[in-house]
């Protein structure tokens, strides 16, 4: 009896390992993090992020790099999407390559989550320090609750040196320093095996007093009390009595130990949105279509130029990527911007020349590139319902910059219509 105990032991522990020995290999190494596959609805209709920047391509282990930038949450937002009651300011990275030791949105501190305004703008500089070594993609992240989180363009970041060498320095305020690195690790590891442990004599105990296949006919036949061991009880009770006695332990000697904490995440933040600047140039979608062949979104713009200084279109962004024309170009790309994530003189227009004080026009744009199937953003023709939206960003000629939050339904076209 005692031997055939042994053998259904060591099958289950054969099993369990054959399984934990497999995983690694059943998951193919990533460079990117799948952003082309969320939805572009998402992508262009929610969060509409510009100015991107990644300051410190390339750091040493323990140095300082930056994430800063802008975004615009837009007025299209899909009625599919919660609205961003809840969201928080986060980074995509491949695992935690770095270590996020603030973030700040429009100057404010927010390690809390809190609501963001629809329709309006947030900036945004999150203070990374370099942890493992390698050729990172890092996106700037916003995640809303119940949505999701909401991945900003991606950009190249190297980090050069040895993980060994990392050290996080933290000051408390009850004045000790300790290096978060590995600070509690033992502790948590310590709990992870006790806690496993517990639930494999659990499964275990209840696997092996019969095996699945004999309990599965037994209960099939006979109904489950006949299963049921007193000592099934006993063992239950016990356990149960146990588990409740460590939890208690375990915190009442936490809570000895570290009197003073403070709770994540209890709070809110409330961050006041950007400004609305005044912008004298008024611009709505009258008509939006795709060329599916040509590869491009064509709309036409009713554009009024109420200021008192010509206004020159530059380019139109959504989703993190660009389509600039010669005024974009000079006006507003920053050369460390992904080039990949760019289509240069991508944007054109039937109108020559800047629209001037006072006159109304209706130009007709194409934001013409490969990227809008190299980005699956084309996918938009699959939802229900066909909308683009995005940042149309005009100059005036002392340079200012104008940013108008365009939107629309898209109609899908094979060939050029006559406009
Ligand atoms: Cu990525």
């Amino acid at each position: 009896m005692k031997a055939k105990h042994a053998l259904k032991l060591s099958i289950l522990s054969l099993c369990g390992a054959a399984t934990l020995a497999l995983l690694p290999g059943l998951i193919p190494s990533a460079l990117a993090h799948g952003e082309r596959s969320q939805e572009p609805f998402l992508r262009m209709r929610t969060v509409n992020w510009y100015d991107t920047q990644w300051v410190g391509k390339s750091t040493a282990v323990n140095d300082m790099a930056y994430l800063k930038g802008s975004f615009h949450l837009s007025e299209d937002w899909p009625r599919a999407v919660v609205k961003p009651e809840i969201t928080f300011l986060n980074v995509g990275s491949p695992s935690s390559v770095f270590v996020r030791l603030s973030s700040k949105m429009n100057g404010t501190p927010m390690f809390n989550a809190g609501p963001l305004e629809i329709g309006r703008d947030y900036s945004y500089e999150v203070k990374l320090k370099a942890r493992l070594p390698g050729h990172h993609h890092i996106h700037p992240m916003l995640a809303i609750k119940l949505a999701g989180p909401v991945a900003g363009p991606g950009g190249w970041m190297d980090i050069t040196g040895r993980y060994e060498d990392f050290v996080n320095p933290v000051k408390t305020l009850t004045n000790e320093t300790f290096d978060s690195e590995t600070m509690g690790s033992m502790t948590g590891i310590m709990w992870h095996v006790f806690w496993i442990a517990i639930g494999i004599f659990w499964v275990g105990w209840f696997a092996i007093r019969p095996m699945y296949l004999v309990r599965a006919r037994v209960l099939a036949a006979y109904g489950d009390e006949i299963l049921l061991d007193p000592i099934d009880r006993k063992v239950g009770t016990a356990v149960l009595i146990f588990t409740l006695v460590v939890v208690l332990v375990g915190y009442l000697a936490a809570e000895g130990r570290h009197p003073v904490s403070v709770p994540l995440q209890a709070g809110e933040t409330k961050i006041k949105p950007l400004p609305i600047k005044p912008n004298p140039f008024s611009v709505e979608v009258a008509h939006a279509e795709y060329d599916v062949p040509g590869r491009a979104l064509r709309f036409t713009l009713h554009a009024t130029n109420n200021g008192t200084e010509p206004v020159s279109i530059g380019e139109f962004t959504t989703a993190g990527i660009r389509f600039l024309n010669k005024t974009g170009q000079q006006r507003n790309l920053d050369p460390e911007y992904p080039a990949e994530l760019v289509a240069q003189e991508g944007l054109t227009s039937d109108h020559d020349g800047p629209i001037n004080p006072g006159e109304t026009v209706d130009i007709h744009i194409e934001s013409k590139d490969v990227l809008w199937e190299v980005q699956r953003l084309v996918d938009i023709l699959h939802d229900p319902d066909q909308r683009f939206a995005g940042l149309l960003m005009s100059f005036t000629e002392s340079g200012d910059r104008l940013i108008n939050s365009i939107s629309a339904p898209v109609i899908p076209v094979f060939t050029k219509l006559g406009m």
